[in-house]
């Protein structure tokens, strides 16, 4: 595929994805969103890649859907939503089936369907400056993209309905201080900061994390015989792959392990 508003750079077996439209803050078409999607599935069959980082150009994350596209101002007639839609639960769906760290480094406003993509992410860090809008209420729409799965989840019920109502802008701070991010970093240091928290997955016991990722997927839904069933067939799966034997005689042998992500 030729990517038209998505960067892709790979580096020491980080996947750097950067949302490329920063003359309208980066919201998000529907070709972006398939660009997206088509570069996280890329990168699931890619061995050399064992992280992803993604982020935006200029100085938003992303402003969620383009609303020139979605509600045309020359009158023309807009694109079903349902087709919108669909293509970000695809995206959606791709992430979290990558069985990869993804990490969102968001280094501005993330609203909407833009904030909701950056929660779908395994670990979120933050430029200070940043803030999350849940903006669907405030042209009349519902949260989408994962919002209405993820947020409770991370800030809990209260907290959810009343970012999904109001439509208020988060502060990364206060999204800190709920649980629904990691961490913040000045906005100068950001780049440098989720760079070398990728960087340093990447050398981690890939398998091990995706196995980690399919565990907590799971633990959305499951029950707790269901889970411990799962945790137990996931460490039988572990305990077979080679990082696991270099994890081990790493130890043993009081040096530092060298994991090769097989
Ligand atoms: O089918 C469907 O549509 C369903 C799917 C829905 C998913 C969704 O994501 S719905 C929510 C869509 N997003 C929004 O409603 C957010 C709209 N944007 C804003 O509220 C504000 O732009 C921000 C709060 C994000 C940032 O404000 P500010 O003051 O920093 O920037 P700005 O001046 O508003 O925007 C700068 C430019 O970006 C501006 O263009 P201009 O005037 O310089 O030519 C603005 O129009 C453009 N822009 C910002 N957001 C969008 C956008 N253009 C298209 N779509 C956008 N979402």
């Amino acid at each position: 595929m030729e990517y038209q508003h998505v960067l892709r750079e790979v580096e020491a077996g980080v996947l750097r994805l950067t949302m490329n439209r920063p003359e309208v803050l980066n919201s998000c078409n529907r070709r972006m969103a398939g660009e997206l999607r088509e570069a996280f599935e890329s990168a699931a069959k890619d061995d050399s890649i064992r992280a992803v980082l993604l982020t935006g150009a200029g100085r938003a994350f992303c402003a969620g859907q383009d609303l020139a596209e979605a509600a045309p101002p020359d009158g023309s007639t807009p694109p079903d939503f349902g087709d919108i839609v669909r293509g970000y639960n695809a995206l959606i769906l791709a992430i979290r089936r990558l069985e990869k760290p993804v990490v969102a480094a968001v280094n501005g406003v993330a609203a909407g369907a833009g904030a909701n993509l950056a929660l779908a992410c395994d670990i979120v860090i933050a430029a200070d400056s940043a803030t999350f809008i849940q903006a669907f209420v405030k042209i009349g729409l519902v949260p989408d993209t994962s919002g209405t799965y993820f947020l409770p989840r991370l800030v809990g019920f209260a907290r959810a309905t009343s970012l999904a109502m109001l439509g208020g802008k988060l502060p990364a701070a206060q999204a800190k201080e709920w649980g629904m991010i990691h961490d913040v970093a000045p906005g100068a240091s950001l780049m440098e900061t989720a760079g070398a928290l990728a960087r340093d997955l990447a050398t981690q016991p890939t398998r091990a994390l995706g196995f980690i990722k399919r565990a907590l997927n799971e633990s959305m839904t499951n029950g707790l015989e269901d889970q411990l069933k799962l945790e137990g067939e996931l460490q039988r799966l572990a305990s077979r792959t080679a990082d696991y034997k270099e994890g081990v005689r790493a130890f043993q042998e009081k040096r530092a392990p060298t994991f090769t992500g097989k």
